[in-house]
């Protein structure tokens, strides 16, 4: 029996600032997706990037950063659906009709809720709190079966689980009616008018981490400058950021993974995703390594080595302003006729609106 292709959803911030974190956790996952998904559908979020103090004259040339990024790692817009969420009002709408079923404790107590908040210096808006409401919407306007994330997205794939199976016992499918095609269930779901996504995790690099802080995660905001490897990086930076890595001070060098080993495990795992291998292969390699130079150098050429190419083709791709603009107007084209589905599906349910015609 052929089993049937997932829907593929995710989203990714827009900003200029890529870094390696989000380019194994989730960028390569993406590229992967393409040729496994029914559709794999990629969503740039400037609506969520609006829920911390921004720079309105810069976001859409941060979309435009992050869409050549995309492209240059390897998305196709052929073979996958590239869009802005703000081009598409249906995820909006289907927020707020989530928010009717999404308790208020649950996203208070979200720890992306509660750091953000607490590094806000201005407003704490009710967007940052709604946030996960709009992520749900997002995934679940696609009834995206699989989600591509790195592990910091757990707990909001947990919630957009929540969401969708309370709005499923809330508003359950009404046979006979044509309403709720629940899209196909390759696994995951049930029957239920929206489907239950299933997160997608790396099984190495799921976190990568920070070079000079590697108990924290490699983060655009919250990491450290030289910690922070960005896809944009020149050469001679990446090369200095991980000869700088922070390892420890085991004497003589230990060049294993371990829980008590965050910056050699971080560098190691680095490693095995670069060149394809498993990090124990990578630590076998390494047993005649004099020291944990050897390694910080290995990983750097690695590195290098992985997105020079990327950053050539971002040069070209990134020029192109308004071939950005098409690719993106296309793919809001393909995700809009997708989204208006399942919108129409959820206003029939809710009673929200008209009711619908025979065979609308
Ligand atoms: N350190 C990481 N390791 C593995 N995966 C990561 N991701 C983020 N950091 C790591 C994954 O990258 C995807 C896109 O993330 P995003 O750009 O939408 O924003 P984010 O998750 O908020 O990334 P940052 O850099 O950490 O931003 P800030 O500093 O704003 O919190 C997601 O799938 C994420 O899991």
């Amino acid at each position: 029996m052929n089993a049937v292709p997932p829907v593929i959803f995710s989203g990714i911030q827009p900003t200029g600032r890529k870094h390696l974190g989000n380019y194994i956790g989730a960028i390569q996952q993406y590229v992967c997706g393409q040729d496994r998904g029914d559709p794999a559908i990629y969503c740039i979020v400037d609506l969520h990037a609006t829920t911390v103090h921004y720079d309105p004259a810069e976001l859409r040339d941060r979309v435009h950063d992050t869409t050549a990024i995309l492209l240059a790692a390897g998305l196709d817009p052929e073979r996958c659906v590239l869009f802005r969420q703000g081009d598409v009002a249906e995820h909006s709408e289907l927020c707020w009709l989530l928010t009717s079923v999404t308790p208020l404790g649950a996203l208070q107590r979200m720890h992306q809720f509660r750091d953000k908040s607490a590094s806000q210096r201005e407003l704490v808006s009710a967007g940052l709190l709604l946030y996960p409401v709009l992520q749900a919407a997002d995934v679940l306007a696609y009834r995206a079966h699989e989600v591509p994330v790195g592990e910091d997205q757990r707990e909001h794939l947990e919630i957009m689980r929540d969401i969708a199976e309370r709005f499923n016992a809330r508003f359950p499918l009404r046979r006979g009616t044509g309403e709720g095609r629940s899209g196909g269930d390759p696994g995951t779901g049930g029957d239920g008018l929206l489907v239950v996504p299933e997160h997608k995790i790396p099984t190495v690099g799921a976190r990568v981490r920070d070079l000079q802080e590697p108990e924290r995660k490699m983060s655009t905001t919250g990491g450290t400058e030289q910690g922070t490897v960005l896809l944009l990086d020149e050469p001679a930076t990446i090369r200095r950021k991980f000869k700088r890595a922070v390892t420890d001070s085991d004497d003589p060098p230990v060049l294993r993974r371990g829980d008590d080993k965050p910056g050699v495990t971080n560098l190691i795992d680095i490693l095995a995703v670069m060149r394809g291998a498993t990090p124990a292969a990578i630590e076998q390699e390494l047993a005649s390594a004099r020291g944990y130079g050897d390694l910080k150098v290995a990983v750097g050429e690695a590195v290098v080595a992985e997105l020079a190419p990327l950053q050539e083709r971002y040069r070209a791709i990134r020029a192109d302003t308004q071939g950005l603009e098409d690719v993106l107007a296309a793919g809001a084209d393909k995700a809009r006729a997708i989204a208006r589905v399942t919108l129409a599906d959820v206003r029939e349910a809710m009673g929200v609106g008209p009711p619908r015609s025979p065979g609308g």
